[in-house]
């Protein structure tokens, strides 16, 4: 039944809050370490850029994701759980949440499911991809933050949006990769734009 969309939208740095639940959290528990203001964060993996400024952070910062409750209690990002919402209810479109788990599986797989239960409701759970490889998952465009999406597929099926973030709001403009500012940018009409 081609002729629906597709879409995948990540789940960290597009519709939860990780880097402020990151910050929140890590200066909480090491009130007298340095951090890394949002502002100056660069890079994807906030574990490197922590690890540049004194090597033992590079384990703090890790300690704080592998902890329990931290993925649950990610706050939702302006317009995100909405935006989810109302493409779901658009004629002819599938979406679905495309998530990469850490590897410390403890906690965190259980409480992405328990977040998109709990912010986009039971019926999203029926939605949700999680894959360390998002390559070989097929659609037609993927909203993601990270700059570089790769695994074994050379040459992935959706188009790669990239969400600003933080990390990614300084990097040199690349006229290959569409962007999306925030969810108050002009999501539909990537949409749009991608219908036959
Ligand atoms: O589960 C998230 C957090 C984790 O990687 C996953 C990214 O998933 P996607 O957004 O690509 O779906 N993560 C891990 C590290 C360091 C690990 Br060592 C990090 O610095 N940032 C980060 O997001």
């Amino acid at each position: 039944n081609k002729r629906r969309l597709r879409v995948l939208v990540d789940m960290d740095g597009v519709i939860a809050d990780f880097e402020g639940g990151f910050l929140k959290k890590y200066k909480e528990k090491f009130p007298n370490e340095p951090f890394v203001s949002l502002e100056d964060r660069r890079g994807f993996w906030v574990s490197t850029q922590y690890g540049g400024v004194r090597s033992d952070l590079c384990e703090k910062a890790i300690s704080i994701w592998e902890s329990k409750n931290f993925f649950i209690d990610l706050e939702p990002l302006p317009g995100g759980v909405e935006a989810v919402k109302e493409m779901s209810k658009m004629k002819n479109t599938d979406v679905f949440i495309c998530t990469s788990p850490i590897k410390h599986y403890s906690y965190c797989p259980y409480e992405k499911y328990a977040w998109v239960e709990k912010h986009l409701g039971s019926e999203f759970l029926e939605q949700i991809i999680l894959t360390r490889d998002k390559t070989i998952v097929t659609g037609d465009i993927l909203i993601d933050d990270k700059p570089d999406i790769l695994g074994v597929e050379p040459n992935p099926s959706w188009e790669h949006v990239l969400f600003t973030a933080c990390h990614n709001n300084h990097l040199p403009p690349n006229s290959s990769q569409r962007r999306l500012l925030s969810w108050a940018d002009d999501w539909r009409g990537v949409l749009q734009s991608k219908r036959q």
